[in-house]
């Protein structure tokens, strides 16, 4: 693949559910060697450090975990992730998928500023689709999507600098959906792919004509991975596990279609807690996804070693 700029962007963001250990995820995946392996691969690579929230003065809401931090990340990371796509191939570490309530619309609206059309890659156990109404839990990292493809439901966000149609996002990987993320999806295009669509068809098969919509109309791809895409039994550091997910060739595959087709624009790599990682194997398989994503093959893999 073609040499890139690749930005990473540090995302200690923890506000998105009760339990803590995402703030670390950057420095995991620092530690683990992202930098080194992208550059590996004929990549120049810069790493702006990591961001830190806006304050504000917005009240807490009974029901919702951190609302004021979540919002003051939101803007901050929106703003952050304007100016690094200008610079190249941005890398968003986590962090908790908070962080997309940011980096969606930033990318999103840089897309709109080059009258190119923005889609999304959910790669996740989870839809994300609910609403500040909907949420029983009251986590905010279950509401990414449904604020970036401009839902209803969101008082005290920031006005979207561009929406993401919901036709133009897609979601592989689900095992855990909400009744009223199911029914706020229903209808509005959003492609939703469970693991049995995967067990079925393959992965590739429900990929590829996604990608193939995308590179019809020269649109920007933003990818979205979640940790717990993958299954826990590969990926034990996240704190939402859901048993029966993606393999780690399953996952591979997804990440090396993506490189050959060209497409992807940016990168979020959410939800890795560090705290439940066992001798840091969920950060090094992570990284070595973004490196399937950018160009690794499987036969320039280097020979595992035992850590
Ligand atoms: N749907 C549930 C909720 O909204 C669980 C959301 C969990 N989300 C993540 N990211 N872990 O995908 O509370
Ligand atoms: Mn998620
Ligand atoms: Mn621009
Ligand atoms: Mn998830």
């Amino acid at each position: 693949m073609q040499s890139q700029n690749i930005v990473l962007v540090g995302a200690p963001l923890d506000c998105g559910k009760a339990r803590k250990g995402c703030l670390m995820g950057p420095d995991a995946y620092r530690t683990a060697g992202i930098a080194r392996a992208l550059t590996a691969l004929g990549h120049s690579v810069s790493d702006l450090g990591n961001v830190a929230p806006d304050a504000n003065d917005i009240p807490e809401r009974d029901g919702l975990v951190n609302l004021s931090e979540t919002i003051g990340w939101t803007t901050a990371l929106m703003r952050t992730a304007q100016e690094a796509i200008q610079q190249g191939l941005p890398i968003f570490m986590g962090g908790d998928h908070a962080l997309s309530l940011g980096t969606v619309p930033g990318v999103a609206a840089h897309a709109a500023e080059q009258n190119r059309p923005q889609f999304v890659l959910w790669l996740d156990a989870h839809s994300d689709f609910n609403t500040l109404e909907t949420t029983a839990s009251g986590n905010l990292h279950g509401t990414p999507l449904a604020y970036a493809t401009g839902q209803s439901g969101f008082d005290g966000f920031p006005a979207l600098p561009a929406i993401v149609p919901p036709s133009q996002t897609c979601i592989i990987g689900l095992r855990s959906v909400d009744l009223p993320e199911r029914e706020l999806m229903a209808g509005t295009g959003v492609r939703g792919y469970d693991m049995r669509a995967i067990d079925e068809s393959g992965v590739a098969a429900l990929l590829k004509p996604f990608l193939a919509d995308v590179a019809k109309v020269g649109g920007a791809l933003h990818v979205s991975l979640d940790v717990d895409f993958i299954d826990p039994a590969y990926a034990p550091a996240v704190g939402t596990t859901v048993p029966g997910g993606a393999t780690v060739r399953e996952a591979h595959l997804v990440m090396e279609m993506l490189c050959d087709s060209g497409l992807m624009t940016s990168l979020d790599l959410v939800e890795l807690n560090p705290m439940l990682d066992e001798r840091g194997r969920t950060a090094q398989l992570m990284v070595d996804l973004a490196a399937s994503a950018l160009g690794r093959r499987i036969f320039d893999r280097p020979t595992p070693r035992m850590i």
